[in-house]
């Protein structure tokens, strides 16, 4: 009988329901979206350079404005996230794959129309969907913005949440009823705790999302009055349950981070991650408490001030636990005996980085200090640096760690350096002015400004050519470290840690083979 033929690797990759394979996929994915993501952000900062903008309509400046969020959100941070989660978590606690593989595979490919899509929807009539990545009501009603860009929107918002929702499923049940024999819970590396949480965070919010925007739909479509005063409805609603998911979302975007900090950090340290029970808690209370705390996005819509009030205080709540991880991570680092590797810097930097966005959401978290900054920069100074000095740095510490790992390739420390340099100094320059601009009286979301804060803004557009130094270098050294031929004697341990740590993804060959381990570990 014949030899069945070898598959070619991208028949291999589009048929695939192998976790590590879906993994990648959602990574590469992540990468060419934030190559869009990140041309949009470019058009938005050559449009402010100067104070009379010029460069795009101010229709077309909303609409990049809009999609831009929704890509880097949707399409990068989230996909990201979840290719390390699909690609770790089943070898961390010893599983040979996720639970349900196809379905895997099915949340991955929904991604695929939705980018489409979301895409397309600029060259449709009238443009994208311009009412930001919020589609507050009524901007987005039929009567403001009539065209498909909407109504595609909120197809892109139904795919991906389909694809999220299907996601956080199989992450529950895999780490629930998957785990190697001897690891409990409590014995779980906090990377998949995690990731557990996250999951939970997903199932509970994103349905709330999805039905919002389905609301929307119908509002615009089809005679309902859900978020219209005129037929008895009330837009403040949509607010409410746009922010009962996207707060949580929020975090979703960052808690896959912090477990993945505690795992470089405690390797570069030569330590154990310090305090393992208080983290797991941590993690637990932010994904709890982020579900209670959605009104601080509200404070100006006339809620009562006993309801400012409760939001205002469980929002300082939620500093607690997060204060629990900074200095966890402060401890575990203390004493130890520390390795610069690029990995180990993109997680220094993103503590300090997180650090300030963390403090910019405690003054927004105070009433009468988020009535003055409420729609300023200062919002969009704290939103960037707890989602590119939060996300998105953890996100690149997590690739120069663990790619040895996915690859037996090292990705280049030399180039590494310069790329977190870039970034580092391209995102302070950038978004640590947005905060003063906002105080200053910058508002959010405009296409021209007050001159005087033209000088403010060249400072700031300059950033973004750092950060898109920095992007280019990532790109090129993930490129052309793909394309280096596999170099024989690349270790299990490939950074020398586990020793210590012993997490189980350094416990088989770097890449992993089909199923992970010949034998599944016994955990002791
Ligand atoms: C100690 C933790 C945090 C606190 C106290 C906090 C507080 C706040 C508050 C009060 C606002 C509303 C500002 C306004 O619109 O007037 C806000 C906005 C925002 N925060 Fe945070 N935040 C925290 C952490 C985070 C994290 C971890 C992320 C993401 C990873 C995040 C992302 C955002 C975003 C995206 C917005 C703007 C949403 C929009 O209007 O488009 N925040 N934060
Ligand atoms: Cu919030």
């Amino acid at each position: 009988m014949a030899e069945a033929k070898p598959k070619s690797l991208l028949l291999r990759y589009l048929s695939s329901t192998d976790h590590k394979e879906i993994g990648i996929m959602y990574l590469i994915f992540a990468l060419v979206m934030g190559i869009v993501g990140g041309f949009l952000a470019g058009v938005l900062r050559m449009q402010l350079w100067e104070s009379s903008g010029g460069v795009v309509s101010p229709e077309l400046y909303n609409q990049v404005v809009t999609m831009h969020a929704t890509i880097m959100i949707f399409f990068v941070i989230i996909p990201a996230m979840a290719g390390f989660g699909n690609y770790l978590v089943p070898i961390m606690i010893g599983a040979r794959d996720m639970a349900f593989p196809k379905l895997n595979a099915f949340s991955f490919w929904l991604l695929i129309p939705a980018a489409l899509i979301g895409i397309a929807s600029f060259f449709v009539e009238g443009g994208a969907a311009g009412g930001g990545w919020t589609s507050y009501q009524p901007l987005t009603s039929a009567q403001y913005s009539g065209t498909p860009g909407v109504d595609m929107w909120i197809f892109v918002v139904h795919l991906t949440g389909a694809s999220s929702i299907l996601g956080a499923i199989n992450f529950i049940v895999t780490i629930l009823n998957m785990r190697a024999p001897g690891m409990n819970l409590m014995k779980m590396p906090l990377y998949a705790w995690a990731w557990l949480t996250n999951a939970f965070m997903i199932l509970v919010g994103t349905p709330v999302l999805a039905g919002a925007v389905t609301m929307v739909l119908f509002d615009r479509h089809f005679g309902t009055g859900f978020f219209r005063p005129s037929e008895g409805g009330d837009p403040v609603l949509y607010q409410h349950l746009f922010w009962f998911y996207s707060h949580p979302a929020v975090y979703i975007m960052i808690v896959p981070g912090f477990g993945a900090i505690s795992h470089i950090v405690a390797a570069f340290s030569r330590k154990r991650v310090f305090g393992y029970t208080g983290m797991v808690y941590a993690i637990a209370a932010i994904g709890f408490l982020g579900f209670m705390v959605w009104a601080h996005h509200m404070f100006t819509t006339g809620l009562s001030p006993w309801v400012r009030a409760f939001f205002a205080f469980m929002t300082m709540l939620i500093a607690v636990p997060t204060g629990v991880k900074i200095f966890s991570w402060l401890a575990t680092i203390w004493g130890g005996t520390i390795r610069f590797t690029v990995a180990m810097k993109f997680a220094l930097g993103m503590i300090s980085l997180f650090v300030i966005g963390g403090i910019g959401g405690v003054w927004l978290g105070n009433v009468p200090v988020d009535i003055q900054l409420h729609d300023s920069y200062f919002v969009v100074g704290h939103l960037h640096y707890v989602l590119f000095g939060g996300s998105v740095m953890s996100l690149l510490a997590a690739a120069y760690f663990w790619f040895p790992k996915m690859t037996g390739k090292f990705l280049s420390e030399k180039i590494g350096n310069i790329v977190f340099w870039c970034m580092f100094v391209g995102m302070s320059m950038t978004f640590f002015m947005m905060h003063w601009a906002g105080m200053q009286g910058m508002a959010r979301r405009t296409y021209i400004y007050r001159p005087e804060f033209e000088a403010l803004n060249k400072f700031m557009s300059f950033g973004y050519v750092f950060m898109l130094i920095g992007g280019i270098l990532f790109v090129w050294n993930v490129y052309q470290t793909i394309r280096q031929p596999l170099a024989a004697g690349t270790k299990d341990d490939a950074w020398e840690v586990n020793d210590i740590q012993g997490s189980l993804e350094w416990m088989t060959s770097s890449p992993p083979p089909k199923e992970n381990f010949k034998t599944i570990p016994v955990v002791a």
